[in-house]
């Protein structure tokens, strides 16, 4: 497979001003007609060939203005057809006939279960017919749809529906039109026997919108949440961005077996059930949340994405960063902003941070790729993410509003780049962003090194701040980044006023305990004066900028910034630092064969936060998490991380302190407890997050507790508490503790498959010895399919990306597990192959695992027939 470079970028040689689609759906194949209105684009040149892409798809004839072609007046091979000698405009009628019911990839038009659906980004269109198959061909879409009216009742595509009618023989037909020009992997098509929930939204001005989110009929009752998150999420974009909607109607689909959480295709999202139905039974709160945030983040991109498209694949985090933060900030707003930058720190120090220190590292705007898929990355989207937040930062929020008013009115209906982005930023706000674009350019994680020192002579508090970044593939030196570092002073009595030497002391300043510092060089220095005392720096407020901390704190003074800081992440963050010193101490304990000492600062820590009543639930259950074994793996150098020793010292502090803080935790629990009936809303989502964390210390401090799990599982009139419960049993009992409730929880959910893939994860997750054989007898069991995602991902996804342990076990037969599975997958759903290959890639990380995971990524390498997605991730991995 071959390389595409964003250096070799040239813009479309022919322009498709309409595109007319006819589907003739059928149960054998589906025939599909186009009718392309091109234009030969008036900036090129002479008389280019026209190129169409084009992938399994069987030919059935092609015709310029209503002439035939014969066959040597065109060529075609597997992935393009090419027509010579074009007029400059002309219409190209083609029909095809593809297998929608063969296509496990899971890309173009497939079937899930008994309905069609497609999926067209990046490249899922030339699956369904030849076409100009890039981002910056924009069209107007008629798109015409003929089925058996009785298996497929229900008929949508993108736009308005101008027409419904029965044919003469039987079958009905439908006419939809998109007056949006859009390039088509904005395309989607669904045929199904489906019903639908219906509710409005009315526009700031005045437009009535209709609403409608499809499901089959047993799920109607799943649909309230995420219609609430939709009409949330169009007011919150009015209000914050002023952007309105801009079409009569609005239509979600639920299909069970799709790539990736859901995608925006215009007027017709499509969604992966598991990111759009909603029951208590079946969902966690963490899933509440969550489909909250992807029915927000796939309206957003109905301006961000699809009215301002993008260029071409390499600028996909001009879509995708810049609706991430979006969603974020969405999110942040109707909960609580400072446990969403927790959730959402975590998976970028945890899962970004690697990705960036690995061998598929690249910028957030990458300049090269084999297969685009392998792109939609934690780098493109979280890190993506955290570079415009970083220009919200810099510029403040009105400045950036008027950036981002300015970015769509210039570009409404185009298809744009990064460089785009930030100019209009620029423009608007008068910021200089020269240097700071080396965000979209150079990858890797930046390390940002603090020292301090006080002269309390002289009352000045001196901060010497240096950066440094890396080696990337590619990319051996790096230059200087634009970091914003959120910044205050802590003293005794609380934060100090900061000024810094050279500016007036004035009223304003006098209490100002908050300022950005921009570190632009690879050293600065920063002197603050009229300084009192011996302050402790509370550094990277907010988490400013996606870079490693490297401050020596001790730990007295983590303890203050947890329990006094004014910035929330701070405070977390300060807790997470002191958990991840002492887990250390405790690694360094067991390697030398002595028995663990946990420090007693980190009990008393957690007991005040334990004895703190007047702290958000969801806050002191973030405070009390103790970092994940993968986070504490990723802050190992390269071939020390030590998947047993991080996973007996985590347990060992875990267990300390549920003893030492036996008490408070038992009491805790108990007034935690509610007789009210489930509601997924903040307070309540944070009090059983509380209560689920004290339930976890207790049981894995002693196995008496065992009973309280076994009752709150009895007792559970939810999803949330009942996991919990099992997850004690499961991970701190005997298999007579875990055997029968996993039996019965299987018993009593089977056929809510969105619950027994919780319930894969689970016994994916276990710390037991069997678990491996169990993920394999798993695989054969009913609730298992492999040509469903989210099994996949809930089953051997969770395994070899959440259970370190048993992955990396040392015989290599995790290992070997896994890629049994990628290379079945290669052949039916590479995408997924792909991305489920991800743990093996980090093979530098891992002491003593090297070898065995090397070789099997070598093994994978020589088999014939690799797609493109694997063979990029496992050749980048092995160079
Ligand atoms: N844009 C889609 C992702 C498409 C992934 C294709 N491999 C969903 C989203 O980011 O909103
Ligand atoms: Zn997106």
């Amino acid at each position: 497979p071959g390389t595409i470079y964003l250096k070799d970028y040239s813009a479309p040689a022919f322009l498709i001003n309409r595109t007319e689609l006819h589907f003739e759906l059928g149960e054998e194949h589906t025939i599909v007609h186009s009718r392309l209105h091109l234009l030969r684009s008036p900036e090129h040149a002479g008389e280019p060939p026209l190129v169409l892409q084009g992938q399994e798809l069987e030919l059935l004839e092609v015709a310029i203005d209503r002439d035939v072609l014969v066959e040597d007046a065109y060529s075609v091979d597997e992935d393009t057809l090419v027509i010579d000698k074009l007029p400059e405009q002309c219409v190209l009628s083609v029909k095809t006939r593809i297998r929608p019911q063969d296509n496990s990839s899971l890309e173009g038009l497939y079937k899930s279960h008994t309905m069609f659906c497609t999926q067209c980004e990046a490249e899922g269109f030339r699956k369904i017919t030849y076409y100009l198959d890039r981002p910056d061909v924009m069209s107007v879409f008629t798109v015409t749809i003929t089925a058996d009216p009785v298996r497929y009742p229900v008929l949508l595509s993108n736009g308005n529906l101008l027409e419904d009618r029965t044919l003469d023989d039987g079958r009905r037909q439908v006419l939809w039109h998109d007056p949006f020009p859009k390039p088509c992997y904005l395309f989607a098509l669904v045929a199904g026997d489906l019903e639908c929930v219906e509710d409005q939204f009315t526009t700031a001005s005045g437009r009535e919108v209709c609403l409608r989110l499809y499901v089959e009929a047993k799920d109607l009752g799943k649909c309230e949440h995420a219609m609430g998150s939709l009409q949330r999420s169009m007011r919150w974009d009015e209000e914050v961005y002023g952007r309105m909607y801009d079409l009569d109607i609005f239509n979600i689909v639920a299909v069970d077996d799709f790539n990736m959480g859901a995608m925006e295709n215009k007027s017709l999202n499509i969604f992966n059930t598991s990111c759009v139905l909603c029951d208590p039974n079946i969902t966690t709160d963490r899933g509440y949340q969550r489909v909250e945030a992807i029915v927000a983040h796939e309206y957003f991109h109905n301006w961000s994405g699809n009215r301002v498209t993008c260029r071409d694949w390499f600028q996909l985090s001009l879509k995708e960063g810049f609706t991430v933060f979006r969603d974020a900030e969405f999110s942040a707003d109707v909960g609580s902003r400072t446990v969403k930058r927790v959730e959402d720190v975590t998976l970028l120090r945890t899962a970004q941070f690697a990705e960036d220190a690995g061998p598929m590292a690249h910028p957030v705007r990458p300049e090269a790729y084999i297969e685009i898929n392998n792109f939609y990355t934690l780098t493109v989207y979280e890190k993506g993410a955290e570079v415009v937040r970083m220009i919200h930062t810099l510029l403040g929020a009105e400045d950036f509003r008027r950036g981002s008013d300015l970015y769509f009115q210039r570009h409404d209906g185009q298809a744009v780049t990064c460089e785009d982005f930030v100019r209009a930023m620029e423009d608007a706000s008068g910021v200089d962003l020269g240097q700071f674009r080396r965000w979209y350019s150079q990858a890797g994680t930046p390390l940002l090194r603090v020292r301090d020192s006080y002269d309390e002579d002289a009352q000045t508090y001196v901060l010497e701040v240096s950066q440094s970044c890396p080696p990337t593939p590619g990319q051996p030196g790096k230059q200087p980044f634009v970091i914003p570092l959120a910044m205050g002073l802590l003293g005794d009595a609380g934060n100090l006023p900061l000024r810094l030497a050279g500016e007036e002391p004035d009223a304003e300043t006098a209490d100002n305990t908050h300022r950005v510092l921009v570190v632009d060089q690879a050293q600065q220095r920063f002197e603050f004066v009229g300084v009192g005392e011996r302050p402790v720096p509370s550094l990277l407020r907010g988490f400013s900028a996606p870079v490693r901390l490297d401050y020596p704190f001790s730990r007295v003074a983590l303890c203050q910034l947890m329990s006094r800081d004014d910035d929330g992440f701070v405070r977390w963050d300060s807790a997470q630092a002191l958990a991840t010193q002492v887990i250390g101490d405790v690694q360094a304990q067991l390697a030398a064969g002595e028995a663990p000492q946990v420090d007693a600062l980190l009990l008393e820590a957690c007991a005040s936060l334990l004895e703190d009543e007047s702290l958000e639930h969801a806050m002191v259950a973030e405070m009390l998490t103790l970092p994940g074994e993968n986070y504490l793996a990723e802050l190992c150098e390269e071939g020390v991380a030590d998947v047993d020793l991080i996973h007996a010292a985590r347990a060992a502090v875990q267990a300390a302190l549920g003893v030492g803080c036996r008490e408070l935790l038992l009491r805790r629990y108990q007034a935690l407890s509610s007789a009210r009936p489930y509601v997924a809303e903040g307070d309540e989502i944070g009090r059983r997050a509380l209560r689920n964390l004290c339930l976890d210390y207790l049981a894995c401090a002693d196995a008496a507790h065992l009973d309280m799990a076994r009752a709150q599982y009895q007792a559970a009139d939810n999803l949330t508490e009942r996991l919990a419960a099992l997850r004690c049993l499961a991970c701190y009992g005997g298999e007579g503790d875990w055997a029968a409730p996993l039996q019965a929880f299987y018993e009593d959910w089977q056929d809510e498959t969105l619950a027994i893939n919780h319930w894969l994860t689970l016994q994916a997750t276990m710390p037991d010895a069997g678990v491996l054989d169990r993920v394999r007898t798993l695989m054969a069991h009913p609730a298992f399919d492999l040509r469903n995602p989210n099994k996949v991902r809930a089953l051997v996804g969770a395994f070899a990306g959440q259970n370190p342990v048993h992955f990396h076990r040392e015989d290599g037969a995790g290992y070997a597990l896994l890629g049994e599975v990628v290379e079945k997958l290669n052949a039916s759903n590479p995408q997924i192959a792909a991305r489920l290959l991800t743990p093996l890639t980090r093979w530098r990380r891992y002491r003593g695992r090297g070898e065995a995971m090397c070789a099997e990524l070598e093994r994978l390498a020589a088999l014939p027939g690799l797609s493109p997605d694997v063979y990029e991730l496992v050749s980048k991995s092995l160079s």
